[in-house]
């Protein structure tokens, strides 16, 4: 389950932070003509997911549905391209995103396939001041926890600067557009805590995808660079 103690966010939302923006800091853009995201000159905004089968993008878009109806001043994930981050890069330079993309397959198929369970609902950082919602993971984390581990090493052989928190793994429904704290903070948690799931559902750590997340007036898309599949698990 994520420690809900360990995780600080410093994100609101997708909002690229200064500090995430070395090497190839983010650069001004003319007002009157938007950055193309797919210039030659424009940084990439990168992570490390595992993506969602079906069965659990639907059980989000449910939870998510119905928390929606509670008004609080939250910005929901869409639930298709909800995820569990491994890693979040930043922006970097394209030619050190494509250097990620040709070691990546070898070293996650270093590792075997294994599997998690969705959990309970959540929030960082605290119950009383709650930033992100999430949908926890239950199960043996060990395997996830040495993948993330092993990505970690391998981004900094390749000198991408990464986050130093402890690995929290979770999938986020939404982020707080403002701050709430104190009884509110905590009627929300209190919500979260109270939902009826039903039963677990299997979450496959089969995959890593390398995403690019292009940052749109209407929020980010997240476009697959390339996928890497774990080995796949021995028959008992
Ligand atoms: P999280 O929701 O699992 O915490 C894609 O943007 C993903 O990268 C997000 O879902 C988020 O993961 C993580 N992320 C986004 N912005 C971030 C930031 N500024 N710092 C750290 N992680 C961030």
């Amino acid at each position: 389950m994520p420690g809900a103690a360990v995780y600080n966010p410093t994100m609101m939302s997708e909002e690229p932070r200064r500090t995430r923006s070395k090497p190839g800091e983010r650069r001004k853009f003319s007002k009157d003509r938007p950055p193309d995201p797919y210039g030659v000159e424009m940084p990439w905004r990168l992570f490390l997911a595992v993506p969602l089968p079906e069965a659990v993008v639907e059980r989000i878009d449910r939870v998510s549905t119905r928390l929606a109806q509670k008004e609080w001043p939250v910005r929901w994930t869409a639930p298709g391209s909800a995820h569990i981050t491994l890693h979040f890069l930043g922006e970097v330079e394209a030619s050190q995103a494509q250097l990620l993309r040709m070691a990546l397959p070898g070293e996650v198929a270093k590792h075997t396939a294994t599997a998690l369970q969705t959990g309970r609902l959540g929030v960082f950082p605290n119950q009383r001041k709650p930033r992100v919602l999430w949908m926890g993971l239950d199960g043996e984390p060990d395997g996830l926890n040495r993948l993330q581990s092993a990505l970690g090493r391998l981004l900094a052989t390749l000198e991408f600067e990464i986050e130093e928190r402890p690995f929290s793994p979770h999938i986020t429904l939404g982020r707080l557009r403002q701050e709430i704290s104190g009884a509110r903070g905590m009627e929300i948690w209190t919500t979260l805590r109270g939902f009826e799931l039903g039963p677990p559902i299997d979450v496959p750590i089969e995959e890593v995808v390398l995403y690019r997340s292009i940052l749109t007036r209407d929020g980010a898309t997240h476009e697959p660079l390339v996928r890497c599949p774990l080995s796949a698990a021995r028959q008992p």
